[in-house]
């Protein structure tokens, strides 16, 4: 089975920049990503705001202006509109307010418009509280709770869809939950800055690791990854690019170029999985859960040094 799949990098958004601008960016990419034949297209994590969890916001209004109490929403309704005109689904990451719960949040649409898919973010990184002596903040920890709906699997026709958000995408055991659910796409979204000083790493690095993350976990869990970025200096902080779509060989099929909002796409062969499953990662004949009791009982390191 051929499946025509596209991502939806984005440059970056202002602080400044309105629910409207955001989506009709959106919508703008949608339709470029259907005209090229694409039946599901990827968006960021936190595609409809700037990245907010770079400041430290105290006035409780200020800071639920980033997040959104419905979903759709009178401001994202037409992105749904636009997705059921073009019969296109699609992958988007915002922030969501739950009663009193905030998360990191993304959802699944299918191309009647209807949400088939809900995913909150797990792996939350980064700090409660501000810290000294750094220029770059990371916060979310500040503002989002960890998810509680698990790393689900939805059916999509003949495709198995999941979802992971950003920093979710560096934990082999993402992908392995999916994985052990016959996962045949996993789709993400990211907000990567560089010159994060608190990992003291050279500015090239995050690009890399954000592909060797991808690369690899394809690879061993033998599914195709579609993975967005939000890209380019927002609001004084630079964020990498390099979205893709990467194969189960590992492979990087086709890879954004710029850091601003630009539509890649591919017709993946879904049968390029088969070999693998059948084979060297026929999870039912090789894997021994006998022996990884430490992966569920233990969080971490029992020599860790922090
Ligand atoms: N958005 C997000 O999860 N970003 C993190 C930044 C890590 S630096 C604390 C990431 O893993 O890319």
């Amino acid at each position: 089975m051929k499946l025509h799949i596209a991502v939806a990098q984005m440059g970056p958004i202002a602080r400044s920049d309105t629910r409207r601008q955001a989506v009709a960016r959106l919508c703008d990419m949608l339709e470029d990503a259907a005209g090229r034949g694409a039946k599901w297209v990827t968006f960021p994590e936190l595609a409809l705001t700037t990245f907010f969890p770079r400041w430290t916001i105290d006035d409780t209004q200020e800071l639920e202006s980033f997040f959104e109490t419905e979903m759709p929403g009178k401001e994202t309704q037409p992105l749904f509109d636009r997705a059921r005109k073009l019969g296109v689904g699609f992958y988007l990451g915002y922030a969501e307010i739950a009663g009193d719960r905030r998360f990191n949040t993304s959802i699944l649409v299918d191309s009647t418009g209807n949400i088939i898919g809900k995913y909150r973010k797990i792996h939350i990184p980064g700090d409660a509280q501000s810290q000294d002596g750094y220029p770059i903040q990371h916060l979310e920890k500040r503002y989002f709770e960890v998810g509680d709906l698990g790393f689900p699997v939805f059916d999509a026709g003949d495709t198995r869809i999941g979802m992971c958000i950003c920093n979710d995408r560096r934990w082999p055991e993402t992908y392995r939950v999916m994985g052990l659910q016959a996962v045949d796409l996993i789709m993400l979204g990211y907000n990567t800055p560089t010159g994060y000083g608190r990992l003291g790493e050279p500015r090239h690095l995050p690009l890399h690791h954000n592909h060797l993350s991808l690369q690899a976990s394809a690879y061993q869990n033998t599914c195709w990854i579609a993975a967005a970025a939000k890209a380019g200096v927002e609001e004084g902080i630079h964020m990498i690019g390099g979205s893709c779509i990467v194969a189960p060989t590992g492979e990087i099929a086709v890879q954004a170029l710029s850091e601003d909002d630009e539509v890649i796409n591919y017709v993946c062969d879904m049968s390029l999985a088969d070999g693998y499953r059948g084979n060297i990662f026929h999870f039912e004949r090789h894997r021994r859960p006998e022996h990884y009791r430490a992966i569920v009982d233990r969080v971490g390191s029992s020599r860790s040094p922090f």
